[in-house]
This record gives C-alpha cells, sequence and structure tokens, in this order.
C-alpha cells in the first residue's frame, strides 16, 4: 500500500485516470489542504460539541438525499443546526471537488453517508463488529452496494493530533487466506439464497428490504470474521500511516483492509462507485471473489 500525495496543479481527465488507478491498486490518496475542509472556526465549533451520551449512533450522520443530520442530541446543548450546516457544506465540497479531481467516478457515484466522528478512537469501548481500532473491509449492513465499491474521503480536524491508520496486505492476498473461511463458499448455497429470495419478494410487496447478492453476504461476512480473527488482527499488519491534522485522504475501504488505532475529530463522505466507473473492474473485489469462487456473485 502506498501513501500517494495529490498534485493539485495536475487536476484533469489524465491526471484522474492515474490517480484511479492508485485507488483500484488498493493505495490511499492525501491532500495536505483540501479547499473542502472546513475553515478553522468551524472546526473549533464542531470540536466543542458533545455527542449524545446514550450513544446509540456510532457516528453523526449527514444523509445528502435527505439534507438531514442524525446522531445528534439536542439535550446535550448540541448546536444541531450548525453541525448540519458544517457537514452539509464539507459534503457537498468533498463531492464537488472529488468529483472534478477523479471525473471517471464522480459522474456515476452515488453519495453516502458523511459522518461526524467527535469520540477518540484509541480505548473506545465498543462491541467487537462494531469496532473500528481492528482491521476490516467496510460493509455496511444495511447498504448493500451489489459490488459498487465504497470510497470515503476523511479529513482530520483535530487541532494537533494525528489520525493513526493500520492497513493490512492487498485484498488478493487476503482472500486467498480467509475468504473460504470467512464463508465464501455458503453464501452461494441454497439457504443463503432463498433467504436473499425473501428480501427480494418482500420488496415485491412494497416492504423496505434493500437488495442483497451473495457479494453483500460475503463482504458482511468478510468483515465480522476479519474483526473476530486474533490470527490475522496480530499477524497482518503491515502499514502504520499516521494522518497529520489538517489532511485529508481517500481510499477504497471495500478494499484495503483497515484499523483507526488512535485519533479524536474526523469527519468523512462515502460515495458508492459503480464497478463500470473502475479503470481496471478486474481488480475489483467483485472480481477478486468471483474467480475464486468460480460464479457469479451477483
Ligand atoms: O474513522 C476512521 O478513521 C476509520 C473508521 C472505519 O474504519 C470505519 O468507519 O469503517
Ligand atoms: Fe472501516
Amino acid at each position: 500500500m502506498q501513501v500517494i500525495t495529490i498534485n493539485t496543479s495536475l487536476l484533469g481527465e489524465q491526471y484522474g485516470e492515474e490517480l484511479c488507478r492508485h485507488l483500484e491498486a488498493g493505495d490511499i490518496l492525501m491532500l495536505e489542504h483540501a479547499p473542502f475542509a472546513p475553515a478553522e472556526a468551524d472546526k473549533e465549533f464542531l470540536r466543542d460539541q458533545k455527542q449524545s451520551a446514550s450513544s446509540a449512533f456510532k457516528n453523526i450522520a449527514y444523509k445528502p438525499h435527505l439534507n438531514k443530520t442524525t446522531g445528534l442530541s439536542a439535550d446535550s446543548g448540541m448546536d444541531c443546526d450548525a453541525v448540519h450546516r458544517i457537514l452539509s457544506s464539507y459534503s457537498k465540497g468533498a463531492v464537488d471537488y472529488v468529483g472534478r479531481l477523479l471525473p471517471r467516478y464522480g459522474r456515476k457515484w452515488k453519495l453516502d453517508f458523511a459522518t461526524y466522528r467527535p469520540v477518540e478512537e484509541e480505548g473506545r469501548d465498543l462491541p467487537l463488529k462494531r469496532r473500528n481500532d481492528l482491521m476490516h473491509v467496510d460493509a455496511f449492513p444495511t447498504r448493500p452496494t451489489n459490488g459498487g465499491r465504497i470510497l470515503r474521503i476523511f479529513t482530520n480536524i483535530h487541532p494537533s493530533k494525528p489520525r493513526v491508520w493500520v492497513t493490512s496486505d492487498p485484498f488478493e492476498d487476503l482472500c486467498r487466506d480467509y475468504a473460504i473461511a470467512a464463508g465464501l463458499g455458503s453464501v452461494t448455497s441454497a439457504g443463503a439464497a432463498l433467504k436473499r429470495a425473501v428480501g427480494r419478494a418482500a420488496r415485491v410487496v412494497g416492504m423496505k428490504a434493500p437488495k442483497r447478492t451473495a457479494y453483500d453476504d460475503f463482504m458482511q461476512a468478510f468483515h465480522h470474521y476479519l474483526k473476530a480473527n486474533e490470527q490475522f488482527q496480530q499477524t497482518r499488519m503491515r502499514d502504520t500511516t499516521p494522518f497529520a491534522a489538517g489532511t485529508t485522504w481517500m481510499a477504497f475501504t471495500d478494499q484495503i483492509a483497515h484499523s483507526v488505532k488512535s485519533g479524536q475529530f474526523a469527519i468523512e463522505q462515502t460515495c458508492i462507485v459503480p464497478l463500470d466507473a473502475m479503470v481496471d473492474s478486474a481488480r475489483a473485489p467483485l472480481a477478486v471473489l468471483e474467480k475464486l469462487a468460480g460464479c457469479s456473485l451477483v
């Protein structure tokens, strides 16, 4: 895994292709001063807000399609309108700028949520499946991508502390070593297919059940499996990357097994990039897994 510093003076279709190739190879792109990062006063304001103590929410999330922010608690004295304004403006700025930086993705992606992460990550007490200090690939339980890619753009808004990520080996290597144990064989079984058919039937009668594929079932299982596998966690740490205060970085987090070891105060925008926007879709997790499984997973 390489961390590539973006040269903003090269913005254009050709440079965009080069950066997309890096992302698809499992590299991380970094921007020292993203023009869409919040102004200093807004960063400071965000850091002063206290998250809901009830902690039903892991993060505070801005949902672009609803223009709504969830996870806020007015009872803690949080200025909900201001948090919403800052997050929505980060979201719009990131989508606009990165959309111009990576035009082949920006033309086709679907916007997912933007989040604010105000809690210190080191020593955070969360149930295993929700822990982010354990290396994992991302898969959202309620928002299956059907093979689409999870591109996430993060900005560290801490005044001085880095946000430290630890990443693992290339996706192909992890699949070779763990995909079968994680259940690649069983997501294509008759039982698993039947469960997905029930979801399809629910949609037909108008119930809200997002379309799931064998790919989504596997990625969810892989996410859980990697977090729970102590041997993997202990022996497959490869790179430690401290993202300095103020920096922005982006990666395909469905491909890079990653964890956050420490850091506080970050904001993030997620975009779902369809496979037909890839420079080389044969490198995507779906293609890697289908090759290994010997059958279609969508
Ligand atoms: O907050 C971070 O730096 C990364 C957390 C993470 O891995 C996740 O939200 O899936
Ligand atoms: Fe993650």
